[in-house]
């Protein structure tokens, strides 16, 4: 016996035809008995939240892992109760999606739902106060000048300290790489821009990102 197709949800139309259906494709010379028989749905689980935590007043972008994911709009993800935006099924074990900003600290439970039902992981994600840094700081002696883009090309090629990864992200990509130096150098010498806040004034990351800092 083979399950040939399943027509699941079609897309809805005036065409009599347009039903839901299995197709059982049965290459025996003999007829099977499929009463009785029965198509379960997945298994649902949130397992993981990364990262685990993330600073209040902005959007942070979280991937959640688990099993039994489906569809982008089959599914609703809540943080603490709170639905996420942009929420992406990247496969049936991962999502991507951002959880809305927050002003109090908090230990929150992360639920998905989807046709499966909804999965709960309590104590699955942290708001926690956001560090404060200067960007392009790399050294944190609180000033931006040459000696950053050296630790921070130390850090990159020379295995070098990382002291705080948020002040090294001088363009405030997400990343820390060889434009953050450059980017450094080049609005230190050059006349290029200066870097994203907070700077010239410390303060929080305005734009939420995986990088951390101590
Ligand atoms: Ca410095
Ligand atoms: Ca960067
Ligand atoms: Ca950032």
């Amino acid at each position: 016996m083979v399950i040939s197709e399943i027509m699941y949800k079609p897309a809805s139309s005036t065409n009599t035809n347009s039903l839901e259906f299995v197709e059982i494709y049965n290459s025996n010379p003999f007829y099977e008995d499929i009463s009785g028989w029965r198509l379960s749905g997945g298994r649902l689980a949130v397992c993981a939240v990364i990262p685990p935590e993330g600073p209040l007043g902005v959007k942070v972008p979280v991937v959640i892992t688990g099993v039994g994911f489906t569809l982008d709009q089959d599914t609703r993800v809540l943080a603490g109760g709170v639905p996420a935006t942009d929420v992406h099924v990247i496969t049936g074990e991962k999502i991507s999606c951002l959880f809305e900003a927050r002003q109090a600290e908090a230990v929150v439970p992360v639920t998905v739902e989807n046709r499966y039902g909804s999965s709960t992981l309590e104590g699955a994600f942290r708001f926690t106060v956001p560090p404060i840094f200067l960007r392009g700081d790399s050294n944190r002696d609180q000033v931006l000048d040459l000696s950053d883009a050296v630790f921070t090309l130390d850090y990159l090629f020379q295995s070098g300290e990382l002291r705080c990864a948020d002040s090294q992200d001088s363009n405030d990509d997400g990343g820390i790489d060889i434009s953050d130096p450059i980017y450094s150098l080049s609005a230190l010498f050059t006349g290029g821009p200066p870097p994203p806040p907070p700077f010239p004034v410390p303060g929080p990351d305005p734009t939420g990102d995986s990088l951390g800092c101590e």
